[in-house]
């Protein structure tokens, strides 16, 4: 059996998306994910220039054996861009073996081990009274799980605030938006937006927050420390993570669980957060992280020291990656849960798919390989738009983490 022919689809549905699609001298085609948010034309050409060449003519059955040929034979290790692409190449790989076997990508891996995927959604608003009611409608909707976040008094565009109710989009403009930030002020204002949820709703939902790596290590043991009454399920990107010894520093203030990782790309990033047990949610994801043949490595090493996944699922993260990520979710013993936001409207329809949601959980269907197709005619109606996420500086001008 051969790799027959390898192609890239860029469409732009709403919002850009990378699809390589593999297919074999035997009629069976597997498609994944290397979507790449504000860069995706790298990871384009990567594929394009670098990786589809290699590819012709190899056996799609040896999964592992390409992975370390494109790692490895790279002779440059690891980056985004390597990841994503070694991703798209490993998941079309996964969903080719699947169809081949008639079996679901979940079955592959040793089979389910839940029923259901518990996933949070994106509650957010203008304003307290606004995500307040965002979070009503998300419980409305069944959702166990809920990530709140807020526009804060005197911010222009705080991080995570969308202009629609469901759908958030921050990849907004041709070039990057500029966004001005000040930590106090959100510091200030975020243990107020908690304590009125808790207050309005109770402590039945899990709630969640994203810091999006704003505060220095001791301002986000502040946070921690008064959210504790709130009880959250995780804070997220507390602080950057280049600097990973910074979390023993926000360990020893707080108990508020932690997650990071939605921008990692291997194992190494994750071993010294995983091996110190600084973190409770690890957050990479296939598109991401290398495919399902890495993210396994990640969520095995992070099983050893009672860690759980939580993987990053917005919406640059293609229905592709959405259906790999639920086969995965639906093994993977150390689950904790999956970030969902849902697509557009367009975009489900130009990636038809077999996973669905009802009542809080995700439900990765039973099609052979990871059940997500793409119509790649509707596709060709979207040609790719230059979309940046934005920037951020702090008040006197400063560049900042956005
Ligand atoms: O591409 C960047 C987004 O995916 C990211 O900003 C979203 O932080 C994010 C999240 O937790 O979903
Ligand atoms: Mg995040």
């Amino acid at each position: 059996m051969k790799i027959q022919s390898a192609r890239v689809i860029v469409t732009c549905p709403g919002r850009n998306f990378v699809t390589l699609k593999i297919e074999t001298d035997q009629g069976v085609f597997g498609i994944g994910d290397a979507t790449l948010n504000g860069r995706e034309l790298s990871v384009v050409s990567y594929l394009e220039d670098h990786v589809i060449p290699c590819l012709i003519g190899m056996d799609p059955r040896r999964i592992e054996d390409i992975w370390q040929y494109l790692y490895r034979g790279a002779y440059w290790r690891r980056g985004p861009v390597t990841m994503s692409a070694i991703a798209a190449v490993d998941t079309a790989l996964w969903d080719i073996k699947g169809k081949m076997a008639g079996m679901p990508i979940y079955d592959l891996l040793g089979g389910k081990s839940r029923d259901g995927v518990m996933v949070y959604g994106h509650a957010n608003g203008a304003d307290i009274a606004e995500t307040v009611d965002a979070v009503g409608h998300y419980i409305d909707l069944g959702y166990k799980a809920i990530r709140a976040q807020s526009g804060v008094p005197g911010i222009k565009d705080a991080y995570g605030v969308g202009r629609g109710k469901l759908f958030y989009e921050p990849a907004d403009a041709a070039l990057p938006s500029l966004t001005i930030w000040d930590t106090k002020k959100y510091l200030d204002h975020i243990p107020k937006l908690f304590e009125k949820i808790r207050d309005t709703y109770g402590f039945e939902h899990h709630l969640l927050h994203d810091g999006h790596h704003r505060m220095t290590p001791i301002e986000a043991a502040q946070l921690g420390k008064a959210l504790e009454p709130a009880k959250l399920f995780w804070l997220e990107d507390a602080t950057p993570a280049e600097n990973q010894e910074a979390f023993k520093l926000i360990r020893q203030h707080t108990t508020t669980p932690l997650a990071v990782g939605e921008i990692f790309n291997t194992i190494w990033d994750c071993k010294d957060l995983i091996q110190n047990q600084l973190i409770d949610y690890i957050r990479a994801t296939v598109v991401h992280a290398g495919g399902i043949t890495h993210l396994r490595r990640i969520a095995d090493l992070a099983a050893i020291y009672q860690i759980k996944t939580g993987s990053h699922g917005a919406t640059d993260l293609s229905p592709v990656c959405m259906g790999a990520a639920l086969h995965f979710d639906s093994w993977v013993p150390n689950f904790g849960i999956q970030e969902y936001m849902r697509h557009t409207p367009e975009t489900d329809e130009v990636f038809p798919h077999n996973y669905r949601f009802e009542q809080g959980y995700m439900y990765a269907g039973d099609a052979p390989g990871h059940g997500v197709d793409i119509d790649e005619k509707l596709a060709a109606k979207y040609p790719y738009q230059p979309a940046y996420l934005p920037v951020a500086r702090l008040e006197d001008g400063t560049m900042f983490n956005w």
